[in-house]
């Protein structure tokens, strides 16, 4: 068999940036907290986050794009949360969200990570945003700093 490259959960001196859609507050800010505490608790200093605020979803990937090609970063986690019954702009929104923050992160090679709920209803954000079915901000956060790890290995293969 031949290597296997994967990237730990330790943080060193990487520096985050959380992007966070105002829009459903209630559930962004559990999805920020969850993730800063996740950062912290695999060893970032809190000056080494720097979390930006914009009004929605949509507006989330210009953000993420231009925080990425900053290169002040090592990863951007991307948090909002767009409710399918609140709006028929729905699927445009969810849309564009999940495609400009996959071009933001192909486009700026670091990794740029999806913490956006897309749910049916109120509820469904909730149990996403941690009541019971875990807190899509927590798994942002791990899957960033997973991928800063596993940039770092791809780069001694270079
Ligand atoms: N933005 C969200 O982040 N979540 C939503 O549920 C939402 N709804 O329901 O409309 C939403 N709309 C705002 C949108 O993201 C933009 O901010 C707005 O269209 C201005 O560009």
């Amino acid at each position: 068999m031949g290597q296997a490259i994967s990237g730990g959960l330790t943080v060193g001196d990487q520096k985050f940036a959380i992007v966070v859609a105002r829009f459903n507050d209630f559930i962004g800010s559990r999805l920020v907290s969850a993730a800063v505490d996740t950062l912290r608790r695999h060893g970032c200093p809190d000056e080494n986050i720097t979390t930006v605020h914009v009004p929605g979803a949509f507006e989330i990937p210009l953000a993420a794009k231009k925080l990425a090609e900053s290169g002040k970063f090592d990863a951007v986690i991307c948090l909002g949360c767009v409710i399918r019954g609140e709006t028929p702009h729905f699927d445009y929104i969810c849309a564009e969200a999940a495609r400009g923050i996959a071009d933001a992160s192909i486009r700026s090679s670091i990794p740029v990570t999806f913490g956006v709920i897309t749910a049916d209803t109120i509820e469904q954000s909730l149990q996403r945003a941690g009541v019971k079915a875990g807190n899509k901000g927590a798994e942002a956060a791990a899957a960033a700093i997973e991928m800063t790890n596993v940039l770092a290995e791809l780069a001694r293969l270079e």
